[in-house]
């Protein structure tokens, strides 16, 4: 099989859904349904923060939710737990700077996807040279999610890292929402991935919708 291709990558990114126990203010799995019924493309279970899951009670919360995104052929992707991952036979892990080092979290999970966490050119830079098939890039506006979430940054790095040979598929995260989406489509992005957008909304399915529509609409102007 090798390694998936960046053109079907980029397809797969454009609406990128993240969610864990904690970020719901509904039943998950209904909210996850929804989600895909609304148009995401893309999910990644990040369980951490106050009263996040842990040992069995985590896994059994993940498997779950893999077997919705499986039943939907919707690829499913593990935070930082690169075990997990190849416990559940994810479809791939999403890194951060913090997290083990790329190179090494690439050989243990083989061709399975791996995103990695960038917030300018140089780690950018190493995070492609290290494996990462996608990259991650931002706060690009302020959020309320992640309370140690660096500076935003707005969509000025998505541009700048395309303007310095940047090309592997890259998601703007942080504070994007159906309103500003577009922005970062049209500054670089191939697809936005967000927690509160969808599952703060009381219509996880609308808000889903109208984010691929956003998207969607962006992608045609280019
Ligand atoms: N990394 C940078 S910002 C962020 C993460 C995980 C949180 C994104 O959440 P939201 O609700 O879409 O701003
Ligand atoms: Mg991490």
């Amino acid at each position: 099989m090798g390694r998936i291709s960046a053109k079907q990558l980029q397809e797969q990114l454009r609406v990128y859904f993240i969610m864990g126990s904690n970020n719901c203010k509904k039943n998950p799995f209904d909210m996850l349904k929804e989600a895909i019924e609304g148009g995401i493309t893309f999910f990644q279970f990040r369980e951490k923060g106050q009263g996040a899951l842990s040992g069995v009670e985590k896994v059994a919360f993940a498997k779950e939710l893999q077997a919705i995104c499986q039943k939907y052929s919707i690829p499913f992707l593990v935070n930082d737990d690169v075990d997990l991952a190849l416990a559940l036979d994810a479809d791939g892990v999403h890194i951060g700077q913090e997290d083990e080092r790329a190179d090494i979290v690439r050989r243990k999970i083989g061709d399975k996807i791996l995103g990695v966490s960038a917030h300018n050119l140089e780690e950018a830079k190493r995070a492609i040279e290290q494996g990462a098939d996608y990259l991650g890039v931002g706060p690009i506006f302020p959020t309320n999610t992640k309370t140690d979430a660096k500076e935003a940054q707005g969509v000025e790095v998505l541009r700048h890292l395309r303007e310095h040979g940047i090309t592997i598929p890259i998601v703007g995260i942080g504070g994007i929402t159906v309103d500003n989406a577009k922005e970062v489509i049209r500054a670089g992005a191939d697809g936005v991935s967000v927690i509160s957008a969808i599952s703060l909304a009381n219509s996880p399915k609308e808000s889903a919708w109208r984010l691929a529509k956003a998207i969607d609409d962006a992608l045609h102007e280019k």
